[in-house]
C-alpha cells in the first residue's frame, strides 16, 4: 500500500491557527468506539429530487446552490444551538468552558469555527445526515455516500476569511470524489463573508505543497507546480491565485438565504474574504462527503498511514469498506438495513448489472465470421 504522509483535520487546523489565519477549535474526539445506540427515527421529509438541469450545472461550473434545501424550522434549531454554543450555554466535549466573567463581545468572538462536532454532540451528526443533503450527494456522487467531515462556521462580524483552496487537498480520497455541502445558517453575502467559487476550475488538478508532492490527485503530471501559502488570504503569497488567474472574470459570490446548500467537488478553487459587517454573524453547517467507494487515509487525527475508512459513517446505499456507526443513532445507511443498498425511498440504489453482453447490444459472436470478408456491419450473428 502507498504510504501517504496526510495530515488529518486537527493538523489543518492547528496549521491554520498558528500562521494567524483562522481561531479553529478542535474538540478532542475520543477514539474509542461507541456503545452501540439505538437507531433514531427519521424525521419525515419530502425526498428532494433533484433535477437533470442542476446535475449538468453541477458538472459544468463545479458547484450547485440548492435553494431551500433544509426546512426553515431545522435552520432555526442549528441557530439556537450556535447561540447556545457561543454563550457558553451547552458544555461541549472536547472544547474548554466559557471562561467565567467573560463579556458577551469576548464569547462571540471566541470561535470562528468548530471542527468534527457531530463526533459529540447529537444534532451536529443529524445535519451531517441530513436526508434532504443526502438526497442530493446521492445523485451528484452516490449513490453510495460516506459523511467524513462537519464544520461550524460562526464567523463573528470582523471574522477572518479562508484564501484559496482545494478541499481535496486537505481530505484525500481515491477515486476523487470529495464533494461539500455547505448550509447557510445566516443569509451570507458580499458584506459578511460569503462563499466565492472559480467555475471551471474544479477541472484543475490538485496542486500540493511542498512535502505532499505525492499524497492526492494529479502526482503524474508532469509540470505540476508546488503551490504554497494555500487557504492564506493574502493573494500575492497563495500562489492558487495564479491558477485562479486562468479563469478571468469567473469567480462568483455564492450569496445564499437560510436554508440553501451549496454543493462542491473537492477540486473547485474556493475562498471566502472577511466578515466586514458591523453586527452580522454569517453561521454555516459545512459537511464533507465522498463516494462510500472510495479509499481514504483521512482522518480525525492520523492513523498511521493506514486506511480510515471505518471511521466514516456510511449515509447512503452500501460499500464494500469498513465504515462507522452513527454515535448518536441518527438513521442512515450504516444501522438501518432498509437503507443498505437503497435509496431513501427504498428502491434499489445499487447499479442493476446488465446480463453479459449486452454492452454491444449483439447476439454471441460466431467466431467462423472472424474474417475480413466478412467485416461488414449487418446485423446479428448469423
Ligand atoms: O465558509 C468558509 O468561509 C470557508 C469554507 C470552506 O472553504 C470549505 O468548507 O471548504
Amino acid at each position: 500500500m502507498t504510504r501517504i504522509n496526510m495530515t488529518g483535520a486537527a493538523a489543518d487546523a492547528a496549521e491554520l491557527t498558528a500562521r494567524g489565519l483562522a481561531i479553529t477549535a478542535v474538540p478532542d474526539i475520543p477514539d474509542a468506539a461507541p456503545e452501540a445506540v439505538a437507531v433514531q427515527p427519521l424525521r419525515p421529509y419530502e425526498r428532494y429530487r433533484m433535477s437533470v438541469r442542476e446535475y449538468v450545472t453541477f458538472q459544468q461550473h463545479g458547484f450547485l446552490i440548492v435553494r431551500g434545501l433544509v426546512p426553515a424550522a431545522d435552520v432555526a434549531e442549528l441557530k439556537q444551538h450556535s447561540e447556545d454554543l457561543i454563550y457558553g450555554r451547552i458544555s461541549v466535549p472536547g472544547l474548554a468552558a466559557a471562561p467565567a466573567g467573560a463579556t458577551p463581545e469576548e464569547l462571540e468572538r471566541r470561535y470562528l469555527r468548530v471542527h468534527m462536532l457531530h463526533r459529540v454532540l447529537e444534532i451536529h451528526e443529524r445535519f451531517l445526515l441530513h436526508p434532504r443533503v443526502l438526497d442530493v450527494l446521492e445523485a451528484l456522487i452516490g449513490p453510495d455516500v460516506m459523511a467524513m467531515q462537519s464544520m461550524f462556521f460562526l464567523k463573528f462580524p470582523g471574522g477572518e476569511g479562508q484564501g484559496y483552496h482545494q478541499d481535496s487537498y486537505y481530505i484525500p480520497t481515491m477515486p476523487d470524489t470529495l464533494c461539500g455541502a455547505w448550509l447557510a445558517v445566516d443569509r451570507a453575502d458580499e458584506e459578511n463573508g460569503c462563499m466565492w467559487f472559480t467555475p471551471g476550475s474544479h477541472h484543475e488538478p490538485i496542486y500540493p505543497t511542498a512535502g505532499r508532492e505525492r499524497a492526492n490527485h494529479g502526482d503524474t503530471l508532469g509540470d505540476l507546480p508546488v503551490v504554497v501559502n494555500v487557504s492564506g488570504t493574502d493573494e500575492q503569497s497563495n500562489t492558487l491565485s495564479r491558477v485562479a488567474a486562468n479563469y478571468p472574470n469567473a469567480e462568483t459570490p455564492a450569496v445564499m438565504e437560510p436554508g440553501d446548500v451549496a454543493f462542491f467537488g473537492g477540486h473547485i478553487l474556493h475562498r471566502s474574504h472577511r466578515n466586514h459587517s458591523l453586527n452580522r454573524f454569517r453561521r454555516s453547517f459545512v459537511g464533507h462527503y465522498a463516494n462510500a467507494r472510495s479509499f481514504t487515509l483521512w482522518g480525525h487525527g492520523d492513523a498511521d498511514g493506514q486506511p480510515t475508512n471505518y471511521r466514516h459513517i456510511l449515509a447512503r446505499g452500501d460499500t464494500h469498506l469498513p465504515f462507522a456507526q452513527p454515535r448518536f443513532g441518527t438513521a442512515c445507511a450504516a444501522n438501518t438495513p432498509v437503507l443498505r443498498g437503497a435509496s431513501a425511498d427504498g428502491t434499489p440504489s445499487m447499479m442493476a448489472s446488465m446480463p453479459d453482453g449486452d454492452l454491444m447490444g449483439t447476439a454471441p459472436m460466431n467466431m467462423a465470421r472472424n474474417d475480413a470478408a466478412h467485416h461488414d456491419h449487418e446485423d446479428g450473428a448469423k
